[in-house]
């Protein structure tokens, strides 16, 4: 992987973004350029650089040594910028036309130049407004079907695969997820951030041993089942989408983990925007659901019949296993998103934009329901139509 170290790391400012994209000759010369930082995650400074004349653009992002959501208390590994780039290159060799195109990267100042993606929307935001996105399901399909297939033991050679998993070993931003996923949610954490009214029905999550055991059980498999390159925090702000495009970014989280956890999170923010709309509009998020895993699982059947490089591959039913286990986590694992989405540190805004409080209250309890069901229930799960059954059984 192509990552070059050539100056001492200093947080960029917009006049310093501009300046470096001309010193690295990614405009042509006295382009009259505009920059903004527009960054508006829990972590990065993103800095879109555009030629007022051509209306070219390219986006410089930094990791800053610490995470933005919190301050500086919390220090965090600038080498997540390597593992970006370098996750977005690996993303690129199997399905380019789902990851935006990477210029350049910089160790030393923990950057990543990017193809400029101001033509499309983050799905999220475009969710909230009401927009449905009719190719989002298939492309996020085929894209964790891809990436999961490629980089597994039955997609590349074995001891290949070892050492790539070596170079995503991504400890600090996996311990953000241990922690803030998979435990603080789950106990009286001084990283929960949930309204007073709520403390009834989460004092009731914090006291529940059922619970606990299946989370822990949850949080065990993501803690050590290495089995593909994972995104790591595929939510709808991780996408960005127009009803024919969709580009996956922000793959500082990946690591090798178990195939359905980047399946369970997609599955969890589409939850979380059906839970913030009215009944009647909720349809289309179900559908994406079941989409995602039609898609997925014809994808990553075709690739293992055809390409894989497994002895036991052709063993009949081990396809089906492989399957029916990341289907259960994947349930599972959006139960947890779901409940840490609603009272853990970093919400989402489909759940804290809904204006009128009551409503807003009684989509985050119907989330902490649903949650709750999704990660105990999740082996009796025998479709994505199971989604729409627990949601409506969770309602009240
Ligand atoms: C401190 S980081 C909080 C969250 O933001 C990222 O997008 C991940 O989802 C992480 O859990
Ligand atoms: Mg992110």
């Amino acid at each position: 992987m192509t990552t070059v170290q050539t100056s001492v790391y200093e947080p960029l400012t917009e006049p310093k973004a501009v300046s470096l994209a001309v010193r690295l000759g990614l405009f042509r010369d006295g382009a009259p350029l505009a920059c903004r930082e527009i960054g508006d995650g829990n972590l990065n400074l993103v800095f879109h650089i555009v030629d007022q004349e051509t209306k070219q653009g390219v986006i410089i992002k930094q990791a800053l040594p610490y995470a933005k959501v919190v301050g500086e208390s919390w220090p965090l590994t600038l080498k997540r910028a390597v593992i970006e780039s370098n996750a977005l290159r690996t993303f690129a060799s199997y399905v380019p036309q789902y990851v935006p195109k990477v210029y350049y990267s910089d160790e030393s100042l923990a950057i990543t130049v990017m193809e400029d993606l101001s033509r499309l929307q983050i799905a999220r935001k475009g969710l909230i407004e009401g927009k449905t996105y009719p190719l989002l399901s298939q492309h996020i399909g085929e894209f964790v079907a891809k990436t999961a297939f490629y980089t597994s033991d039955f997609g590349m050679n074995q001891q290949e695969k070892k050492k790539l998993a070596q170079s995503f070993v991504n400890p600090e931003l996996c311990k953000i997820t241990e922690d803030l996923v998979f435990t603080d949610p789950f106990f009286d954490h001084e990283t929960n951030n949930f309204e007073d009214e709520l403390r009834p029905d989460v004092e009731a999550l914090w006291g529940d041993d059922r619970l606990h055991l299946e989370t822990a059980k949850l949080k065990r498999k993501f803690l050590t089942e290495a089995d593909v390159l994972l995104h790591g925090d595929l939510h709808t702000g991780s996408i960005f989408a127009s009803d024919d495009e969709t580009k996956v970014i922000d793959p500082e989280f990946a690591f090798y983990g178990p195939i359905g956890f980047d399946l369970g999170q997609f599955f969890a923010n589409l939850l979380l925007n059906a839970l913030s709309r009215p009944e009647s509009e909720r349809q289309p998020l179900f559908d994406h659901i079941d989409r995602t895993w039609d898609v997925f699982t014809s994808v990553f059947s075709n690739l293992w019949r055809t390409e894989s490089v497994e002895t036991y591959a052709a063993t009949p039913g081990l396809l089906e296993d492989v399957l029916r286990h990341a289907f259960i986590d994947a349930v599972g694992f959006a139960g947890c998103e779901v409940i840490r989405r609603t009272i853990g540190l970093a919400h989402v805004a489909d759940l804290d934009g809904i204006e009128q409080k009551e409503a807003r209250l009684a989509a985050k309890r119907h989330a902490l329901r649903l949650g709750r069901r999704l990660i105990i229930e999740r082996r009796v799960f025998t479709g994505t139509e199971d989604f729409r059954r627990l949601f409506a059984e969770t309602e009240q």
